[in-house]
């Protein structure tokens, strides 16, 4: 870990430190999203390198924080704001705190059966090291007793990804497949940054997990870059049960903000779980 922030360091003072290099990801993690019954959903908010399990940069209160529901596929969708059920909490980064989040979203919010796409926009944040805003609109679903809903619906969103495989529903070793959206448009040849959740949230002491669960022997291991097809569409096989986190940079439309470089990202999680024994 020290030798992975020495080499950091030394390649920021070189300016090799590309954005590609090993990207931030806003995490939305709660332990499982494939729920038999309506339950509580804790949720963890963190703003974050996933598989180096940091640097943790603070987290501002997200402009909008809410879920998409539909019941079949004859009805309106249904948006419910989950700002309400924000708390902001104290992440430990090393002997650093930093500003991260937490929603307990009670079991009667989410309570009928089907998809729910939940979904956080959050405020750019000002990146000081690498001298831009970041702002990254972030998707994870929770699926309600296995009937199927929205799952496939994009939202419309400045940056997204939309998901051709559900995101709750995947065999470790299984094929994941998404398309790049800018404003509900294919990004055909953009590049997807696919990184596993090496140091997975520890939720009773608001950090991550110190022991990495792989090592990877090369950086293009840690952050394995893909890229869409004409389409805009990737795919991804997922050779670990737990969280894949797939960030496509830079891809909505606004590039400009107070005279400084925007990146609009777009973020999905999706967890893989192995075949039983
Ligand atoms: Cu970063």
């Amino acid at each position: 870990m020290l030798k992975k922030i020495k080499a950091l360091s030394i390649g920021i003072l070189l300016g090799i430190v590309s954005l590609s290099a090993s990207a931030h990801f806003v995490v939305m993690y709660t332990p499982q999203t494939a729920l038999l019954r309506a339950s509580d959903v804790p949720m963890h908010i963190v703003f974050t390198h996933v598989f180096a399990g940091g640097p943790t940069y603070d987290m501002e209160m997200p402009e909008r924080f809410y879920y998409t529901y539909q019941q079949g596929a004859f009805s309106f969708p249904e948006e419910v704001d989950l700002k309400p059920y924000l708390e902001e909490i104290e992440w430990h980064d090393g002997d650093r705190t930093l500003k991260a989040w937490r929603a307990d979203i009670p079991r009667d919010v989410m309570r009928s059966l089907g998809d729910y796409q939940i979904v956080i926009e959050p405020e750019p944040y000002w990146e000081e090291e690498e001298g831009l805003y970041i702002q990254q609109f972030s998707k994870v679903m929770v699926n309600v007793g296995g009937v199927g809903g929205n799952w496939l619906q994009s939202l419309g969103l400045p940056a997204e990804i939309q998901a051709l495989n559900k995101p709750y529903a995947n065999w470790t070793g299984g094929v994941f497949r998404g398309v790049v959206l800018s404003e509900g448009l294919p990004v055909p040849f953009t590049q997807v940054e696919v990184e596993y959740m090496n140091h997975p949230p520890n939720l009773d002491e608001n950090m991550f997990q110190e022991e990495p669960l792989i090592e990877a022997p090369h950086p293009s291991l840690e952050a394995i870059i893909i890229s869409t097809n004409e389409f805009g569409e990737f795919s991804f096989a997922m050779p670990k049960a737990g969280w894949w986190g797939f960030a496509a940079l830079t891809v909505g439309p606004e590039r400009e903000l107070n005279g400084e470089f925007l990146s609009q990202d777009a973020i999905l999680w999706v967890q893989a779980t192995d075949l039983p024994e």
